[in-house]
C-alpha cells in the first residue's frame, strides 16, 4: 500500500472511532453516581440517603452562593453536573442560553402531585425545563437583643440605627441585593431608569460602611455568632438561625418582601440526564418534598408533603407570610438591566 493510501485508510479508522463518541451524550464518568451542585445549605442528607437507598443512585454534591455562581459555571462548560437548582428569575436566563436541557417533567408520574398554581410556572409554562424545589421570601432578621425595635422598614437594613455598628450583613450577589434595595426605595425592579441608578448606588454606598460582610453563604451562621447582627436573609435560613439564636427577628417590612422559587435543572451535556429525572420525580413525592422542607424551612409545591411538616416548622412566621404582605416575585431582567446591575455592583464592591 502506497503511504498515501496507508494515510488514508488511518484516517478513515480514526473517523470511524472518534465518530460514534462525539454523536453520544456526554458518559458518565462515574456510572451509578448523579451530581448535584446546589446552593449551600440546601439539601437534606436525609433526602439524599432515602434517594440512594430507594433507587442504588449513589450522589455526590457540591455548592454555591448565588445564581450567578452557577450561570458562570455552566457557560464555562463541561461542568459535569446532572441536577442544579436555579431560581425563578434565572430560569429565562439559562434556557435561552441552552445551558439547561428539556426534562419534559409534565410526564413525570409524580408530576400530579404538585399543586396546579406550581404545575405551569410563569417562567417554564409548560413545565418543559424545570420541577419546583423550594420558594420562600427574601428579607432581613436582626437580634432584638442589640435594636429592641420595633421594626416595620427595610431602612432598618439600608440605613441602620447606631445600634448595629458596622455589623450588617448584605448577600454576595447583584441580583439579590439590588432587588431588595429597589423594593425599599418603591422603584421598579430590572431597573435602567439612570436617575433610579444613581439613587441605588447613593443607598448602597451610604451603608457599605456599615456592612460587615457581602457573602450569601453561612449567613445564619453569621446571626447566630453575633458577627453580624441584622442581616439580609432568605426566610427559611431566619427559621434555622431563630431556631438557635431566639433572639433573632425576621421582618415582613411595609415596603414587602421578595418572593423565589428555586427549581430542579438538568445541564446541557450532563452525564446521566436519565438518573437526573428519576431524582426529579423523586422530589415530587410528598413525602421526599417534606424532608427537604424540613430540613431547609421552605415551602414547597406539593400540597400532600403538608402532613409530614413539623409543628415548629409549619407555624413559624418565618414559614407564613402575612396574607397582607407585598410579595414582589423575582423578575427575570433583560440584558441591559442585568449590565446597568453589574456596574452598580461593581461601583459598590470597589
Ligand atoms: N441556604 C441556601 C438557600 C438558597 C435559597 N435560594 C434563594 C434564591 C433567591 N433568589
Amino acid at each position: 500500500m502506497s503511504v498515501k493510501k496507508r494515510l488514508a485508510a488511518a484516517l478513515l479508522a480514526a473517523t470511524a472511532l472518534l465518530t460514534p463518541l462525539a454523536a453520544k451524550p456526554a458518559q458518565a464518568a462515574d456510572p451509578g453516581v448523579l451530581h448535584i451542585y446546589n446552593w449551600t445549605d440546601y439539601t437534606s442528607p436525609d433526602l439524599i440517603a432515602k434517594f440512594t437507598k430507594e433507587t442504588g443512585i449513589k450522589v455526590t454534591i457540591d455548592t454555591y452562593d448565588s445564581n450567578e455562581t452557577l450561570l458562570a459555571k455552566l457557560k464555562a462548560g463541561g461542568s459535569g453536573y446532572d441536577i442544579v437548582i436555579v431560581s425563578n428569575d434565572f430560569v429565562p436566563i439559562f434556557i435561552s442560553q441552552k445551558l439547561i436541557q428539556p426534562v419534559d417533567a409534565a410526564s413525570l408520574p409524580n408530576f400530579k402531585n404538585l399543586d396546579p398554581k406550581w404545575q405551569a410556572r410563569d417562567w417554564d409554562p409548560k413545565a418543559e425545563y424545570t420541577v419546583p424545589w423550594q420558594w420562600g421570601t427574601t428579607s432581613f432578621a436582626y437580634d432584638t437583643k442589640v435594636y429592641p425595635g420595633p421594626v416595620d422598614s427595610l431602612a432598618t437594613l439600608f440605613k441602620p440605627p447606631a445600634e448595629f455598628g458596622n455589623n450588617v450583613g448584605m448577600f454576595g450577589s447583584p441580583s439579590e441585593v439590588i432587588s431588595l434595595a429597589l423594593l425599599y426605595m418603591g422603584k421598579p425592579q430590572c431597573n435602567t431608569n439612570p436617575a433610579d441608578l444613581k439613587a441605588l448606588v447613593a443607598l448602597l454606598q451610604a451603608q457599605k460602611p456599615h456592612v460587615k460582610v457581602y457573602n450569601s453563604d453561612a449567613d445564619s451562621d453569621r446571626l447566630i455568632s453575633g458577627e453580624t447582627t441584622i442581616s439580609e436573609i432568605w426566610s427559611g435560613d431566619a427559621f434555622r438561625a431563630r431556631s438557635q439564636h431566639p433572639s433573632l427577628k425576621y421582618v415582613y417590612a411595609k415596603e414587602g418582601a421578595i418572593a423565589w422559587m428555586d427549581n430542579l435543572a438538568v445541564p446541557v451535556g450532563a452525564p446521566d440526564a436519565e438518573n437526573a429525572k428519576k431524582f426529579l420525580n423523586f422530589m415530587m413525592d410528598p413525602q421526599n418534598a417534606a424532608l427537604e422542607t424540613n430540613f431547609a424551612g421552605y415551602a414547597n409545591a406539593v400540597p400532600g408533603s403538608s402532613a409530614y411538616v413539623t409543628p415548629a416548622l409549619a407555624s413559624a412566621p418565618e414559614f407564613n407570610p402575612p396574607k397582607d404582605l407585598k410579595m414582589v416575585f423575582a423578575t427575570s431582567c433583560p440584558a441591559k438591566a442585568t449590565k446597568d446591575y453589574d456596574r452598580v455592583w461593581t461601583l459598590i464592591r470597589q
